[in-house]
């Protein structure tokens, strides 16, 4: 096993990677190697997607089982090794299928297929045990000998940055909305990795083409979202409890809980977001169901003790899975990409085994005191008050804007982030999207002629919101995003962070503050190239970095 793809990876002075039975985050060795193995089949089925697309031949269930399956590895998501087999086989069967389409529609126009090797060739085993054996080539770091860590670590940025697309992309797609042009380059993009590239330029080019399809993911899924629960608003969301059943929905996922949202209609049963799901609120198709209450608890890795005190059932619908302690093991409940061993696990759709649940178990016996946070500054919100903004910035009322967004994690250098949202000057607006907004969205922010100070743009998923606002400001001051009096400081914790970042440094944007510690696959020398290139750096105070943002504006 080697795994350095999140934040809280194990760094010791022999490696930067978890590399020894199980990750920092849970996944055990048999898991982890599974999930190489996963991706490397992924890769096979995209050497001949990609072919058969230049005969017009494409495969909608391909192309959904690539999302899924990659969603499936990122982390903190499925730690079930039974579905990663599962999955594998299902590469295999996938990858004969769409390869036959391609050989029959290349001898059709006269010519021979071309004859493809490695994933392509790939015959994955029948059992566990001979998968194991056939993990060598499809280790994140197979081919380090011949071509170092600095390669190495710009496929690993590649293929994180990917994960983090199909993330975004899937909850896109299971709203309706797809993309034939997403597809394509999601597809190339895993073939030049089949090819095991080692060309440090080329790489570095695909991993900023990995950001710009990211863009084309995250304009996909906010126009899924918007266009099918409407366009967020300010919203106060209760944060305490009201008497009676409960079901705590936990991830990302709108259509899920859309979905329990209408399958508890008249059951008594209150609905709670957790985590990522807060934004939830702002949503008038959403806000519209009077059973969703409010939202408890905080961001994810607080959830053990959380969902430990909630008394009803819950509903994991993607990252991030903790460990499930015994205490809430058998009210816990999984969907989607999410899988840990022996949890319950919806396939179809159907909720009926978590109202159960919620409905055998106590619920909260009274009601807590009213207390909310308010969210739906999404750039619809936001671009609606774009004028007083402007004005705002004009005569001097508001000086700087802080974006600190991003994860959240158990990192003792995450506190960085409480302590930078509370120091930012009383003529700043701070921006924040992402589970690390827990670390300050409770504090009292005011607001500067009735624009308030803090302001919640959703999901780290809405990243386009925050993308548009920028753009938007930038247009009204007609200059560049990097001219605006915009700092931002990022808190990543694993792939769709990785995918974002990209994105923002395929934008051009400069002088972004990344932390809590840097990407272990960003060896010396890729830093040393992307902070000359784009001035990327490490955070280091929250005192030194609001004076050196406020001294560059
Ligand atoms: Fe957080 Fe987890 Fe949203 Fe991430 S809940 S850490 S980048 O999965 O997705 O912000
Ligand atoms: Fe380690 Fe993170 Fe990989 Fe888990 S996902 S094994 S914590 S690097």
């Amino acid at each position: 096993m080697f795994c350095y793809q999140c934040e809280q990876t194990a760094r010791t002075d022999t490696s930067n990677g978890c590399t020894s039975t199980k990750g920092i985050c849970g996944k055990d060795q048999v898991t982890a190697d599974l999930q190489d193995l996963l991706i490397y089949g992924l890769k096979g089925i995209a050497q001949y997607a990609r072919r058969a697309r230049a005969f017009g031949i494409s495969d909608r269930e391909v192309d959904g089982f690539i999302l899924y399956a990659m969603f499936t590895t990122l982390t903190n998501v499925n730690f079930n090794p039974a579905r990663f087999i599962a999955m594998i086989q299902e590469t295999a069967r996938l990858r004969d299928r769409i390869k036959a389409r391609y050989e029959e529609a290349a001898r059709e126009r006269g010519g021979a297929p071309e004859v493809l090797n490695g994933p392509a060739a790939w015959q994955p085993m029948d059992d566990i045990d001979g998968l194991l054996a056939q993990t060598k080539s499809a280790a994140v770091t197979a081919g380090r000998e011949q071509v170092g860590d600095d390669i190495i670590g710009l496929r690993a940025m590649i293929l994180y940055g990917l994960k983090g697309v199909a993330a975004y992309a899937y909850h896109a797609r299971i709203l309706g909305y797809e993309s034939d042009e997403l597809y394509t380059r999601f597809e190339e993009i895993l073939d030049f990795l089949a090819g095991n590239p080692a060309d440090a330029e080329t790489l570095l080019d695909q991993a900023l083409a990995v950001g710009q399809l990211n863009l084309t993911a995250l304009e996909l899924l906010d126009a899924a979202n918007t266009g099918s629960f409407g366009h967020p608003e300010p919203t106060a969301v209760r944060t305490t409890p009201v008497k009676g059943k409960a079901i705590l929905v936990s991830g990302h996922d709108l259509k899920d809980l859309a979905a329990l949202l209408e399958q508890t209609k008249g059951r008594g049963i209150n609905v709670y977001t957790h985590g990522e799901l807060l934004p939830a609120h702002g949503y008038p198709k959403l806000r519209a169901y009077p059973h969703l209450v409010g939202n408890y608890g905080g961001a994810w890795q607080d959830q053990t003790h959380e969902f430990a005190e909630f008394p009803g059932a819950i509903l994991m619908t993607s990252n991030c899975l903790i460990e499930p302690h015994p205490r809430y093991r058998s009210r816990l409940f999984t969907t989607g990409p999410v899988g840990w061993p022996g949890v319950r696990h919806i396939a179809n759709g159907d909720f009926s085994p978590v109202i159960q649940a919620a409905l055998a178990l106590p619920g909260f016996q009274e009601d807590g005191p009213e207390q909310t946070v308010t969210v739906g500054f999404a750039r619809n919100a936001v671009l609606g008050v774009a004028d007083k903004v402007v004005d705002a910035v004009k005569t001097g009322a508001i000086r700087h804007f802080f974006l600190i967004g991003g994860c959240d994690g158990a990192a003792p250098g995450r506190n960085y982030y409480t302590d930078l949202a509370n120091r930012v000057p009383e003529d700043s607006v701070v921006l924040t999207l992402g589970c690390g907004k827990y670390r300050f969205n409770r504090n009292e922010f005011g607001t500067i002629g009735g624009i308030p100070r803090l302001l919640d743009l959703g999901q780290c998923n809405d990243a386009y919101s925050a993308i548009q606002i920028a753009s938007a400001l930038a247009q009204a001051f007609n200059c560049g995003v990097n001219d605006l009096p915009l700092s931002l400081m990022v808190s990543w914790f694993e792939q769709k962070a990785v995918a974002v970042l990209l994105t923002l440094l395929s934008l051009g944007i400069r002088g972004i503050r990344l932390g809590p510690s840097l990407p272990a696959f960003l060896t010396p020398a890729l830093l040393e190239q992307l902070s000359a290139r784009f001035d990327l750096k490490p955070i280091t105070t929250a005192e030194a970095d609001i004076e050196a943002a406020l001294q560059r504006a």
